[in-house]
C-alpha cells in the first residue's frame, strides 16, 4: 500500500506520476476487497470507479471544487483518496466512516443521503448559488449511475440544467449497464446505444488505416464511409438526445482508461456549460467473484460457495425469501397478480416470481413514483399488483401512494421490505418512517407480521382485499420461531395472557418476540403482562379498546418512529373513547440514527427484551419522591 499511503489528499494525488496510476488502482482495489470482505458493504459499484475517481480528483480540485457522488454508496474510492484510507478498516462499523458520503466525515462530502437520482437537481442549485455568490472559478461536477439515471428526478434536473446554457457544470454519467440487475428501460437502451459505439469508432479508424491503401477503390469508399459518417453516427450513437437538449456531450469514454477520462474531463471543464461526460465501466472490475456474478456483480458483498463461486444460500430463510416464495406460490394460483420492483428485483424477493411468470413481474427502474402510480393503472384494467419497496424508499411516493391509489381505491398491495431499523447503512436506510407516515392515510389497512406464517398469511389477506390499498411491511434478516396464540379475540392474536391484568403490551410485528420475552422477565416481578399481537395494525381493531379497559396500563411496542406511529394512533384512539389506562409508546426516537449493527441500533434504542422490561418497569413502579 506504499502508493495509497503516500496519499493525504487529493493534492498528493494530483503530483503522483501518470506512471504510478494503475499500481496505485491496483493497492486500491486491494484494499477495497479485503475491507468490504470483512465488513460487508457495495463492492461491484466501488470497483467500477477506482480508476474514474482517480481521474476526477486529478482534474477537479475538491472541495474547492464540489464532486457530488449519486446515492453515494461508489464512494469508497473517494474517500480513500480524502485522507480517510486509516480509518477504512471500521467501514459501516459504529463509530466508524460511513458507507456512504459524509458531510461529519470530510470537507471532500456534499451530499450523504443515499436515495438516488438526487445529485443533478443538488447540482443545479449548489451551480446557481456559484454564480449568484460570484464563485464562477468553482466547478460542480455530478457522478450518476445509468441506474440513478432512470429515476424521474434526474430528469426534472436536467430539463433545467439543459436550458441553462452559460452556467457549467459537470454531468459524468458512470455506466456499467447495470443498477442491481441490468439497467431496464428507455435510457438505458440509449445509454447502451451509445456504449456500442466505440466498435463503430474503431470501424472507422480501420477504415481509415485499411481502406484507404487498397488501391483505386481505397479512396472512394473511404469517402463514401466519411460522407455517411454523420448519419451513421446518428445511428448507431442516439446523442441528438443530449444535443437535442443543449447539453454538450462528451464520449463515450472509457472509464478505466485514467488518461482517457482525464482528458474529458479536463474538456468538460474548459466547456463552460452543462457538459455530459459519458464514461463505460464495468462494475465489478478486478475482482474475479464480482465481475462474473451474473445475478448483480456483486452490487453488495456476500461470501461465495468456494467451490461453485456462487451464492450460498440462507440456512434458514430471511424475510424476503419467505415473502418470495410465498408471491410466486399465490401468482400460481390467481393469474391477477402482477409484481413491481423499482430496480431491486432480487433485493426485495421477486426472483422466484419472475422465473415462473416473468411477464408479470415488472421492473420499472429506480422510480417509485412511477412504480406506484402505475400500479394503480394495473388495478383499472383488473390486475392486482404487488409493489416491492425497501420501506425507506416507499417515501418517494408518498403522494402517489395517497392519491393515485388510495384516493382511487385501487386494491394495490404494498409490500415493505427493511422496515425498522436496518443498521449499518446508516441513517438513510432505516425503514422508521412508514408506519408514522401511513398513519395519515384514509382507509390504509397496514399489516406488520410477527414471523414467517403470520407473513404468509397477511399477504394472501392483503391480496384478497378488493376494495383498497394494503400495506406488509416486515423486517430486514430473519424471522425467529413461528410465536403460537394462545387465544384470539376478534382479529386480535393474544401471546399471552397476563397473570394479572395490569399491562396490555400490544406490539408491532417482529417487535413480539421481544415484547414476550419482556413479559416473562417482568412476571418474574409478580407484574402481569398480556401480550397482544393485532397483526393488521392500521385500522386499530375496536377489540383494543374493550381490552385496554380492563387494564391499568396499556403499552405499545413498535420499530418505526414515535412521532404519529402506531402507538400514537392507538393511544389517540383509546382517548377519544375514554378509555382509563394510562398509555405508553415505546418506538424509535425520532432522529436520524447512527449506523451500527441492527442489534446495537436497537439495543441503544431500548427495543430489546430487557430494554422494553426495563421501560416497563418504570412506568408502573411508582417513582419514588426524593425527600
Ligand atoms: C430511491 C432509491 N431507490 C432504490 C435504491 C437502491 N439502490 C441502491 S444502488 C441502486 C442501483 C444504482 O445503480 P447505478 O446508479 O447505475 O449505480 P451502480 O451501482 O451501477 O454503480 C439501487 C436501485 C436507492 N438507493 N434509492
Amino acid at each position: 500500500m506504499a502508493l495509497l499511503n503516500s496519499i493525504r489528499g487529493p493534492a498528493d494525488l494530483r503530483r503522483l506520476p501518470a506512471a504510478d496510476l494503475p499500481a496505485l488502482a491496483g493497492e486500491i482495489r486491494e484494499l477495497v476487497v479485503r475491507t468490504v470482505s470483512r465488513t460487508g458493504g457495495h463492492l461491484g459499484p466501488n470497483l467500477g470507479v477506482v480508476e474514474l475517481t482517480i481521474a476526477l480528483h486529478r482534474v477537479f480540485e475538491s472541495p474547492r471544487d464540489r464532486i457530488l457522488w449519486d446515492t453515494g454508496h461508489q464512494a469508497y474510492v473517494h474517500k480513500l483518496l480524502t485522507g480517510r484510507a486509516a480509518g477504512f478498516g471500521r467501514l459501516r462499523q459504529r463509530g466508524g466512516l460511513s458507507g456512504y458520503p459524509c458531510r461529519a466525515e470530510s470537507d471532500h462530502d456534499v451530499i450523504e443521503n443515499s436515495h438516488a437520482s438526487t445529485a443533478l437537481s443538488y447540482a443545479d442549485g449548489l451551480a446557481k448559488a456559484f454564480a449568484l455568490t460570484g464563485q464562477t472559478d468553482r466547478a460542480v461536477v455530478a457522478v450518476v449511475g445509468d441506474g440513478a439515471l432512470t429515476g424521474g428526478m434526474s430528469w426534472e434536473a436536467v430539463n433545467n440544467i439543459a436550458a441553462a446554457k452559460d452556467r457549467p457544470m459537470v454531468i459524468v454519467v458512470n455506466d456499467n449497464g447495470r443498477s442491481y440487475a441490468p439497467t431496464v428501460g428507455g435510457v438505458a437502451n440509449l445509454l447502451s446505444g451509445l456504449r456500442t459505439a466505440a466498435p463503430y469508432e474503431r470501424f472507422l479508424a480501420w477504415g481509415k488505416n485499411t481502406v484507404r491503401q487498397t488501391p483505386v477503390v481505397g479512396q472512394p469508399v473511404y469517402n463514401l464511409v466519411h460522407a455517411l459518417r454523420a448519419g451513421l453516427k446518428d445511428l448507431f450513437t442516439p446523442q441528438e438526445l443530449f444535443a437535442g437538449l443543449g447539453m454538450k456531450y462528451l464520449g463515450p469514454v472509457d472509464g478505466h482508461d485514467v488518461a482517457a477520462v482525464e482528458s474529458a474531463l479536463q474538456r468538460a471543464r474548459r466547456f463552460g456549460g452543462p457538459v455530459l461526460v459519458h464514461c463505460v465501466t464495468e462494475k465489478g472490475r478486478g475482482y474475479a467473484p464480482a465481475e462474473t456474478d451474473d445475478l448483480d456483480k456483486m452490487h453488495s458483498y456476500r461470501r461465495t460457495d468456494p467451490v461453485t463461486g456462487g451464492r450460498i444460500p440462507s440456512t434458514t430463510p430471511t424475510w424476503t425469501e419467505v415473502f418470495g416464495a410465498e408471491l410466486a406460490a399465490l401468482a400460481a394460483e390467481r393469474p391477477e397478480v402482477a409484481a413491481i420492483t423499482a430496480a431491486m428485483l432480487e433485493p426485495t424477493g421477486l426472483e422466484p416470481m419472475q422465473a415462473k411468470f416473468p411477464d408479470r413481474v415488472f421492473d420499472v427502474g429506480i422510480a417509485e413514483q412511477h412504480a406506484v402510480t402505475s400500479a394503480a393503472g394495473l388495478t383499472f384494467g383488473g390486475m392486482h399488483p404487488v409493489v416491492c419497496l425497501y420501506a425507506t424508499f416507499l417515501n418517494r411516493a408518498f403522494d402517489q401512494l395517497l392519491m393515485d391509489v388510495t384516493l382511487h381505491s385501487c386494491p394495490v398491495t404494498f409490500v415493505l421490505d427493511r422496515a425498522g431499523v436496518t443498521g449499518e447503512d446508516g441513517p438513510s436506510h432505516n425503514g422508521m418512517w412508514d408506519l408514522s407516515v401511513l398513519q395519515v392515510v384514509p382507509g390504509l389497512r397496514i399489516a406488520a407480521p410477527r414471523d414467517a406464517a403470520t407473513l404468509r398469511l397477511a399477504l394472501r389477506e392483503a391480496v384478497d382485499v378488493t376494495d383498497g390499498p394494503t400495506v406488509v411491511r416486515f423486517p430486514k434478516g430473519t424471522p425467529g420461531a413461528d410465536l403460537p396464540v394462545v387465544s384470539q379475540v376478534d382479529g386480535l392474536d393474544v401471546l399471552r395472557a397476563g397473570e394479572r391484568e395490569d399491562v396490555m403490551l400490544i406490539c408491532v410485528g417482529a417487535l413480539a418476540g421481544p415484547g414476550l420475552q419482556a413479559a416473562d422477565e417482568l412476571a418474574d416481578e409478580a407484574l402481569g403482562v398480556t401480550v397482544i399481537d393485532p397483526r393488521w395494525v392500521l385500522p386499530v381493531n375496536p377489540a383494543l379498546t374493550r381490552l385496554a379497559r380492563r387494564h391499568r396500563v396499556v403499552v405499545t411496542l413498535e420499530d418505526g418512529g414515535r412521532v404519529g406511529g402506531v402507538g400514537a394512533t392507538v393511544a389517540q384512539e383509546l382517548r377519544d373513547a375514554g378509555v382509563p389506562a394510562s398509555v405508553h409508546n415505546i418506538g424509535l426516537p425520532q432522529r436520524f440514527l447512527a449506523q451500527g449493527t441492527r442489534a446495537e441500533v436497537l439495543a441503544d434504542c431500548g427495543l430489546t427484551a430487557p430494554g422494553v422490561a426495563r421501560q416497563i418497569r418504570d412506568l408502573v413502579t411508582p417513582r419514588r419522591r426524593t425527600p
